[in-house]
């Protein structure tokens, strides 16, 4: 693949000169979306080239002011008329854009790599060429695990790499799953046509799900006996940057965690209720292992958190309460069973489970945070007992929400519905729950004006930001490509593999290397490299790329349509 990637960064620790001055969405933009470029300078006009550098169509600029989170005085190209099918960019003062599409379909391959990330990241087995290209591995992980402080071990291979490390954690493989579970929940047109070339494709289950099943049935040999869950499985230290297969050190699962055993639970009962008409068996065994964890639950009903035992250095997905956790359990067994004691449970976290002012939480997507699944679980489903006054009630929370996230974004010059404090480790994360809210605010009130809010948080990920650079690896002209990850890092292959979401701009510069690559008072939105070093600006995770999956989802869908 020819193109430019993002190497200039590394090492300087002067501003980068950008290749780009005009920033876009690379992939490009629906024909009869809004569009807008982004120029970081004064100009009067602007132009669109075909590609052959012809003049296709000009325009006048708006100046949009000064952009506090860019640090940029940003000036606005907006194209929307222009609507003809066709490969362009836009030129302006001697600047000029990446290349970019207008037309239909412009997101089916960046959906498509983004939905087939998690293939790439399947442990315990190996990638074969044929599914692969040339992104292949031997079989990984495989060796027996140490239940940690015991000499017990289990045989407990599978799901996915959580990120750039080797490890997998219950609560993030848990929220993964349920986005791209929600994801086809709610637009099952686009996700059953979705093909990802996997060695399952071909059965009569959609290649998504069948996906997702891998990271469901390691998720479910992570349940102890009792019901509870341990917090993860990892070596006792992050691997160096080798192949998956070179990782050799001891396997260990550590302590259980409450959040894990509720979130477990949640999305076991949600995968079942989605996997029955497939396959009867698997959705039953779904729904023991839900019901087995809610009763643990149940029996041990206060907060049990997770730290890393001494010598352990691998990640902690640190939660310092499960109400939330237990409230998406709730509602999920409730959706899923219809049985009153679940709608009980569920309504008396709802009421009496958050305190004043915390609301929020019933929104949030996780990992950490994730009442907005019980939430979202709970306005879904069409159990006659369900108390419709809180179903509306939390379609309100998600419009309010929407309508806050809206004024943010129209307050940032490249329409990104974050402020300052959200540039923080795995910002791109934030930025895709934003769109997702603002898609179900569009469902919940019908307000047009929230579908395009979501396109344009996508914009800002695939270019239209102050860097102009794609945070999807193998997306658009100039992209991340050197991101934390192991695999990537230790293959040899120039290219990475395509699809990965980048964390990106982090202000806080969580890494040794984000501090000497980036000076002090940087702009957030400025606060990145596309550095391998840099693990808190760069990295890539599965539950960063999942609400993609149902953002990209749903713009397809509405391409379709
Ligand atoms: O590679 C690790 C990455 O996945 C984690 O997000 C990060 C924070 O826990 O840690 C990275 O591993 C680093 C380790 O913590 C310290 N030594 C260097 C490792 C990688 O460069
Ligand atoms: O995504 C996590 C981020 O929100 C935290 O600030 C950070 C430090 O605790 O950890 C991130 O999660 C990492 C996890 O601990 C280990 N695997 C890689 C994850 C992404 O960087
Ligand atoms: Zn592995």
């Amino acid at each position: 693949m020819n193109g430019l990637s993002a190497t200039y960064f590394t090492g300087k620790k002067d501003e980068a000169v950008l290749p780009f001055g005009i920033f876009a969405d690379q992939a490009g933009y629906a024909a009869n979306s809004r569009k807008t470029a982004v120029m970081p300078f004064k100009s009067d006009y602007f132009a669109i080239v075909n590609e052959n550098g012809e003049k296709v169509y000009e325009g006048t600029v708006s100046h949009f002011g000064y952009d506090e989170f860019s640090g940029d005085d940003i000036y606005i190209a907006d194209f929307s008329a222009f609507t003809t099918r066709g490969s362009y960019r836009v030129v302006a003062n001697g600047k000029r854009s990446p290349v970019f599409r207008i037309g239909d379909g412009v997101y089916k391959n960046v959906f498509h790599d983004i939905a087939k990330a998690f293939y790439f990241l399947r442990c315990g087995c190996s990638l074969e060429e044929k599914y692969a290209g040339e992104y292949t591995h031997a079989p990984c992980h495989t060796g027996k695990v140490r239940v940690y402080g015991e000499d017990t071990f289990l045989d407990i291979q599978g799901g996915w790499h959580d990120a750039g490390d080797y490890g997998r954690y219950v609560t993030a493989g848990a929220c993964a799953c349920a986005h791209i579970l929600y994801a086809y929940k709610m637009f099952p047109e686009v996700l059953d046509k979705l093909e990802l070339n996997i060695p399952e494709s071909g059965s009569a289950t959609p290649d998504i799900l069948e996906e997702c099943r891998y990271e469901l049935e390691w998720l479910m040999k992570m349940q102890r006996e009792d019901g509870s869950a341990y917090h993860k499985l990892t070596t006792m230290q992050h691997a160096p940057f080798v192949m998956p297969e070179d990782d050799t050190d001891e396997l260990y699962v550590f302590p259980i965690s409450s959040s894990a055993a509720a979130d477990l639970c949640a999305v076991c009962a949600l995968a079942s209720g989605i996997y029955e008409p497939y396959d009867k068996e698997f959705s039953q065994k779904l729904r023991e292992t839900a019901e087995l964890s809610y009763k643990w639950l149940e029996e041990n009903p206060r907060n049990v958190g997770f730290r890393n035992p001494s010598g352990c250095g691998t990640g902690i997905y640190v939660e310092f309460d499960d109400t939330d956790n237990r409230y998406w359990a709730a509602a999920e067994l409730f959706a899923l069973t219809g049985e009153s004691r679940y709608n009980d449970s569920f309504l008396h976290l709802y009421r009496y489970g958050f305190q004043d002012g915390m609301n929020y939480i019933k929104t949030s997507f996780g990992y950490a945070l994730i009442g907005g699944l019980g939430s979202l679980s709970y306005i879904l489903c069409d159990r006659p007992e369900k108390d419709n006054i809180v179903a509306e009630d939390l379609k309100t929370l998600f419009s309010g929400e929407a309508y806050w996230l809206a004024d943010k974004a129209d307050r940032s010059g490249y329409g990104a519905a974050l402020n300052g404090e959200d540039y923080c480790w795995g910002s791109n994360m934030y930025l895709m729950h934003n769109a997702m809210k603002f898609i179900l605010a569009e469902k919940f009130t019908g307000d047009g004006r929230f579908s395009g809010l979501a396109a344009e948080q996508l914009h800002v990920l695939l270019g239209r930001n102050p860097l102009g650079i794609s945070y999807v690896t193998g997306c658009g002209e100039y992209r991340c490509n050197n991101p934390h990850l192991r695999p990537a890092a230790a293959d040899g292959i120039d290219e990475c593999i395509p699809g990965m979401i980048s964390g990106g701009p982090n202000s806080r510069l969580d890494d040794w290397r984000a501090k000497q690559l980036i000076r002090p008072g940087t702009p957030p939105m400025k606060c990145f490299a596309d550095n391998v070093d840099c693990y808190s600006l760069n990295e890539v995770a599965i539950y960063w790329n999942s609400p993609a999956v149902f953002v990209l989802a749903y713009l397809n869908q509405k391409d379709d349509s």
